[in-house]
């Protein structure tokens, strides 16, 4: 393994802080006694989540105004896997990546898989993109993909989504997330029904090149870069393709990708029921896909979100094995800082969705003892799990204070030096 923070480093660190911490876990873990949990359990839940990095979430992100990079910032998809291993060794949390294609193409996907292994890293789904225009490319995607009015330029994009599955059996990766930026900007540019039945027809002849392993994962967003219409603009959308192609197509749900306010745990209820919960794209926002920090808005929500997943994990649901991924857009923080923050977040709400007594919960819903029911929730939610959360890091050999190890690492300005700013790097506005 090579890692650019030593082992030695981060045990010199975590001293600093062990007595603190192993005080604030006792305190903790006699508070959870006192309510019949076992924060041994609890410390073990941890221990096992894992939610995956997305390979452009360690770049600097922007908007559609301007990007304003950041300083040492991943060049490609080597520098990309570096990145990740330092969030993963210090959150013990993120063992896999999601890549990009084609942002993250390189000739010998061997030999990558082999470079993720050494910062013991392993792949999550791959990603296809048809929403940009590739150098070289024979057909644009101006006016639509997979939806798109022209049969030829369908078919292209098909073959880049076989293609990004031939890639992905070579990195260990099950599944393809497939998101279009497909729509239209004024009424009259397309004829809805036909875009969805093309869409369906090409989405066809990827599900026919699945490997019996995977899982085809349809992403829905509401609306940008189109404004009028989206072809897969919302669950309802989503879920109907799935359906239409078979038990391999589920439906992944990015947190931000609905109106403001819409009740997103109960649209993972609804695709929990009907077994066809692919997973998400965790990120949180004010307005739209704002691609913020996990938690950073509304923690609330995605505690919310996780009290579906454990309810749904605890009775069995069936066909429920949900992927965790981040997919964030880092404009003003330093991506690896964010990216260790957001995976703290998402796990937070994991062991507070864990905390609530689902049998208690189950009575005082029978009962219509609404106040009850609703503190039971409040109850877990106000917990602070910190401890346990530092626990599992570092019972797994990560750091008890990720951003402040890293930060004392000196790992942004090792990396500043070695990687000088070059025009026209992969890591775009997203
Ligand atoms: C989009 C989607 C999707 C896509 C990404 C590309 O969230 O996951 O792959 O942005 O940057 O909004
Ligand atoms: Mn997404
Ligand atoms: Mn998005």
């Amino acid at each position: 393994m090579s890692f650019a923070i030593s082992a030695d480093f981060i045990a010199a660190e975590n001293a600093k802080s062990l007595i603190a911490h192993t005080d604030d876990y006792a305190h903790l873990g006699q508070q959870l006694e006192r309510r019949g949990i076992s924060i041994e359990a609890m410390t073990r839940r941890a221990m096992e989540y894992q939610v995956a990095v997305p390979t452009w979430g360690v770049g600097t992100g922007g908007t559609r105004f301007a990007r304003f990079p950041g300083p040492g910032e991943p060049r490609h998809i080597h520098d990309k896997l570096e990145d990740c291993g330092v969030i993963n060794q210090l959150t013990r949390a993120t063992g896999t990546v999601s890549p990009h294609f084609p942002w993250d193409k390189v000739s010998d996907y061997n030999a990558l898989r082999q470079e993720a292994a050494q910062y013991s890293l392993g792949f999550d789904a791959v990603n296809s993109n048809t929403f940009q225009d590739q150098k070289g490319q024979r057909l644009s995607y101006k006016f639509g993909s997979l939806s798109h009015a022209d049969r030829g330029t369908r078919q292209q994009a098909v073959e880049h989504n076989l293609e990004c599955i031939e890639i992905g059996q070579k990195l260990g990766s099950t599944a393809l997330t497939v998101w279009i930026a497909d729509g239209t900007n004024f009424p009259g540019q397309q004829n809805l029904s036909r875009m969805f039945e093309n869409y369906l027809e090409a989405c066809e002849r990827i599900y026919a090149g699945l490997p019996k392993s995977w899982l085809l994962f349809l992403e829905h967003k509401m609306y940008e870069p189109a404004f009028y219409s989206t072809v897969i603009s919302d669950w309802g959308s989503s879920l109907l393709a799935a359906l239409h192609l078979g038990p391999q197509a589920k439906c992944l749900v990015d947190l931000g990708h609905h109106a403001p306010n819409t009740n997103i745990e109960q649209i993972v209820a609804r695709l929990i029921h009907a077994g066809r919960l692919a997973g998400f794209h965790f990120n949180d926002s004010k307005y739209g896909d704002d691609d913020l920090d996990s938690g950073a808005i509304d923690p609330f929500r995605l505690f919310l979100v996780f009290n579906e997943l454990v309810d749904a994990e605890m009775r069995r649901a069936k066909d429920f094995s949900p992927a965790y991924m981040i997919d964030q857009s880092h404009n003003v923080t330093d991506p690896i800082e964010s990216l260790m923050s957001s995976a703290t977040e998402i796990l937070r709400a994991y062991v507070q969705a864990s905390l609530v007594n689902r049998s208690a919960l189950a009575d005082a819903q029978s009962a219509s003892d609404v106040m009850v029911a609703h503190r039971m929730l409040k109850l877990a939610y106000t917990t602070d799990v910190s401890p346990i959360l530092a626990e599992a890091r570092l019972r797994r050999g990560g750091a008890l204070t990720p951003i402040e190890t890293y930060r004392a690492s000196g790992y942004r300005s090792a990396k500043t030096r070695e990687r000088p700013a070059v025009a026209g790097s992969s890591s775009g506005i997203v």
